[in-house]
């Protein structure tokens, strides 16, 4: 069976000097995990294999360890080899299908959607959440091909709520991009969205690196948000 996940407070990893500094990335994911952090996905875009391999599987004794599931960006060999919960696949990397047919039907897939038409593409191949963005231009990826704002995120959130089929209710969804404690309010309750149509349905979490990972105290950091997100205020 494919496991319940919680998506709200997402954990995406950064293992370069300029976010994560002299920390371990293992120490800070367990740091943050008990800040509060309900996901985690293993984001390292220039360790070899074999270090992937050992550092995945450290990061997924951790996450078993406090029940929260642990993912792999771009790379389903490597969740494969650790029996991770899944992986995350951006828009270059493994068709879903075919990873879909590696994984088997109870590993969780997800896929990063800018466009409406992407995140149709991503639904139609079986992902099970949307990473949606780039929501505000951030440091942390400066490759990002379109920002796409809070307006963005309701024009897909919409296009899905239109649809008929199934696949597209039960999609989960996140978004990332610049996200932090101070607007992680904001992207949520969506106070200040401009005019337009209102999103049948919300964003089930919100992906986060450089607000948790560069923190000084990650475990406070992920607290903070966890607070922010669940116990929103009153004029929301
Ligand atoms: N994909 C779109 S933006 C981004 C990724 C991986 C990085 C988000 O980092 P931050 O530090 O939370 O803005
Ligand atoms: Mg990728």
């Amino acid at each position: 069976m494919k496991p319940y996940v919680d998506y709200t407070l997402y954990l995406v990893t950064d293992s370069t000097e300029a976010i994560l500094g002299k920390k371990d990335l293992v120490d800070v994911v367990e740091q943050a995990v008990k800040g509060g952090v309900t996901i985690v996905q293993y984001r390292d875009k220039s360790s070899d294999t074999s270090i992937l391999i050992q550092t995945a599987r450290q990061l997924h004794q951790v996450c078993q360890k406090h029940r929260v599931p642990l993912l792999i960006n771009d790379r389903v060999d490597v969740a494969l080899a650790v029996e991770c919960e899944g992986v995350h696949l951006g828009q270059d990397d493994m068709p879903i299908e075919a990873a879909r047919k590696l994984l088997g039907p109870d590993k969780i897939i997800g896929a990063t959607a800018s466009s409406i038409e992407e995140a149709r593409v991503a639904v139609q191949a079986g992902a099970d959440y949307l990473g949606i963005g780039t929501l505000y231009a951030t440091p942390t990826k400066k490759d990002t091909k379109s920002i796409i704002g809070i307006n963005g995120i309701r024009e897909i959130l919409y296009d899905l709520a239109s649809q008929k089929e199934q696949a597209y209710q039960n999609v989960k969804t996140v978004c990332i991009g610049g996200v932090n404690a101070s607007n992680v309010q904001r992207v949520l309750f969506q106070h200040d969205a401009p005019s337009g149509p209102s999103p049948a349905r919300t964003i089930d979490g919100v992906a986060i690196v450089s607000a948790i990972m560069a923190a000084q105290d990650p475990e406070a950091a992920a607290s903070k948000l966890r607070a922010l997100i669940t116990d929103p205020p009153p004029f929301r």
